[in-house]
């Protein structure tokens, strides 16, 4: 009997496109593409509850760790037949690509996402998806395997209520890594549930069996309530600044400075996040900064001798923004840079009367706003000088002024050239003595690294270890900050083996990720994996990179080749430059990993409490994840 039939062909066709290229659909295959899948249905779900449908969503990440499912108890899919595709709305929506919201079931606002085609390219992309619906009664389920339906959409029994429940297992044939990571999905949906006020969002975790509930009434007043306590700020003043504009383009804003030194605003377009900005912020920071002004300027209060810069004014700020808006463009290589030219004199037009208005009914809060920028002002020029300096030292143009223990490279400029950054002078001269002198430079650091979390720019310039790092790398930092001036093609951080090392590795990664993150956000940064054991087998030489590892080369069989002698290395400097070379230096035989940044808001929480002054926030870290150091390496 032929299983093949004329529906499965246009299945085929309508996505076969998704499966020869998932990284045009979701961007790529890795952890980011994996994560893309669950953002895809529950922006299906958060668009019933946006339309007013829906105040329940539940995501479960089940045993396995690869397979999700999410529910909302919105209207359902509709189950009725199309009348031109002869077949249901369903089935539609999860085998045509470009289907959904332009399905014809009237207005349809939509979150953003794929507009509609998202879950056709989830369902193309899992080896297994069940959809079920709950809708007049009848509980109607329909199943598929990579895109294709295994069977009609039937009824399943009776239901009560109403909704859609959709499960689903990526293709492991497609994900080289399908492995969910509970603490990304979970931040997305406590995200969801402060952009949607209102609506309850659970997140059961069976592989931690863990459950959250996440429902804020006060939508975004919570979540900066959260930002600020989390960051350890002291806020400036109590009241927050809230605007909320229903109409087209839709805004939410809150608002407040605090005595943080750092500028620290969140925004979301379509409910997706924005981490590097865009057109929308910009409307934001021009219509504050007039705002400020005008308010500085009508009430006198303009400080004598201290000019006021925009930084100044946005110093402290901490806020969330969250737009609404049809077609939204995302640009940049990881698309979360929000590209609408016309959103910028939008949300500047709404922003400025309203702050001003806000600022005006609110003297005391005002007063107390423009009191701290004053101070901001006033600082910046104090230190301006010394800044300028230091800045000048680590020179971004013109001859470079290298560090003395740079040994550099003779192809520095090129792309096929690496800065490997070591720990300790002796594990730099191994490194020195093993490297290839062409491509390789090597830059000694001495002892531990400062910890930069909470500095500012001056005080991390300031020492000597790191300003030499920036000299060394080139590209300055901050506002004079240019990729193209990078020295290296690669930098690889080369840490010993152990817990000191691992150590170094975070407090230079730390510096890298809030000082320097372009560099890690353009695939730049790398970890060495120097191997912690020697294992010698008869004439065979072994390398493990940890105690996992070198458990699973004592394993093999040895076919009598004699009991195998492993050295454990006390560090990199103990290494032979030859040794070192061939198990970590040479790009034949060594394995580099590259830093990359899966939640941007995750990891800026995990540095914050593992690196940040708060010692609490950093116990209770510990304790959370005490079960998971099963092995402390003293
Ligand atoms: C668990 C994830 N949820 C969903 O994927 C989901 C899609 C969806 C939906 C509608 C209601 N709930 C949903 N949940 C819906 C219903 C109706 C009209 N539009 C949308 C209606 O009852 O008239 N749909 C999203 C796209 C489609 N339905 C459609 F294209 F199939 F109509």
């Amino acid at each position: 009997m032929s299983s093949y039939t004329a529906r499965d062909i246009t299945v085929l066709e309508g996505l076969e496109p998704v499966r020869k290229r998932p990284g045009m659909y979701i961007g790529g295959v890795g952890t980011a593409g994996l994560h893309h899948l669950v953002w895809e249905i529950l922006d299906n779900a958060v668009d019933e509850a946006m339309n007013g449908f829906a105040s329940n969503i539940n995501v479960t990440l089940h045993a396995d760790g690869s397979s999700i499912t999410i529910s909302d108890d919105g209207r359902g899919i509709p189950v009725d037949r199309h009348p031109t595709t002869k077949k249901s709305a369903l089935e539609v929506i999860f085998t045509m690509l470009h289907a959904g919201g332009k399905f014809g079931h009237g207005t349809y606002k939509t979150a953003g996402g794929l507009h509609g085609v998202g879950a056709s390219v989830v369902n193309a992309l899992s080896t297994e998806l069940r959809a079920s619906v709950r809708r007049d009664g009848v509980l109607w389920e329909m199943a598929f395997r990579r895109g294709r339906p295994t069977g009609a959409l039937k009824k399943a029994g009776s239901a009560r209520g109403t909704g859609t429940t959709v499960y689903f297992h990526p293709d492991p044939t497609i994900f080289p890594k399908v492995e969910f990571e509970a603490a990304t999905i979970r931040e997305r949906l406590e995200v969801v549930s402060y952009i949607h006020k209102g609506v309850r969002v659970s997140f059961e975790n069976e592989v931690e069996r863990t459950k959250d509930v996440f429902q804020h009434e006060q939508g975004l007043s919570d979540y900066l309530k959260r930002i600020v306590t989390e960051r350890g700020a002291r806020p400036a003043h109590e009241l927050v600044f809230t605007l909320e504009r229903e109409s087209d383009p839709r805004i939410d804003l809150v608002l407040q400075w605090t005595e943080a030194t750092d500028e620290h605003i969140r925004s979301y377009a379509n409910g997706i996040p924005t981490g590097s900005g865009g057109t929308h912020e910009n409307g934001l920071r021009s219509g504050l900064g007039k705002a400020i002004r005008n308010f500085i300027e009508t009430h006198n209060l303009s400080p004598k001798g201290v000019t006021i810069a925009a930084e100044d004014i946005r110093e402290g700020l901490t806020g969330v923004l969250s737009v609404f808006i049809q077609e939204p463009q995302f640009q940049g290589q990881t698309k979360d840079r929000l590209n609408n030219p016309e959103l910028t004199s939008a949300i500047d037009a709404a922003v400025r009367p309203a702050l001003e208005h806000w600022l005006n009914h609110n003297r005391s809060v005002a007063e107390a706003i423009v009191g701290r920028i004053i101070l901001a002002a006033r600082a910046r020029e104090a230190s301006r000088a010394a800044q300028a300096e230091v800045v000048r030292k680590t020179a971004t143009s013109g001859r470079l002024n290298l560090p003395g223990k740079l040994s550099d490279c003779t192809a520095a400029g090129r792309e096929d050239s690496e800065l490997f950054v070591v720990e300790g002078d002796s594990a730099g001269g191994s490194a020195k003595q093993g490297r290839d002198r062409v491509r390789q430079a090597i830059l000694p650091l001495r002892g531990k690294v400062m910890n930069t979390e909470g500095l500012t720019l001056a005080k991390v310039l300031e020492n000597k270890e790191l300003s030499d790092l920036v000299t060394a790398l080139g590209c300055g930092m901050g506002r004079t900050f240019e990729l193209s001036k990078l020295r290296y093609g690669k930098v690889v951080i080369l840490a010993d083996a152990d817990s000191d090392g691992h150590h170094i590795a975070t407090l230079l990664l730390t510096f890298l990720y809030r000082h320097l993150p372009q560099l890690i956000t353009s695939g730049k940064v790398f970890l060495a994996q120097p191997p912690l054991y020697r294992i010698d087998i008869g004439k065979e030489t072994f390398w493990a990179l940890d105690d996992a590892h070198r458990d699973t080369l004592l394993k093999q069989p040895r076919n009598g080749r004699g009991t195998p002698e492993i050295t454990r290395f006390k560090g990199l400097g103990e290494m032979m430059p030859k040794v070192l070379w061939e198990t970590t230096l040479n790009p034949r035989t060594r394995r580099l990993l590259r830093v990359e940044i899966a939640d941007r808001i995750v990891t800026d929480r995990v540095i914050n409490e593992l690196m940040g002054k708060d010692a609490s926030a950093r116990f209770r870290f510990i304790m959370e994840r005490a079960e998971e150091a099963q092995e402390l390496d003293v």
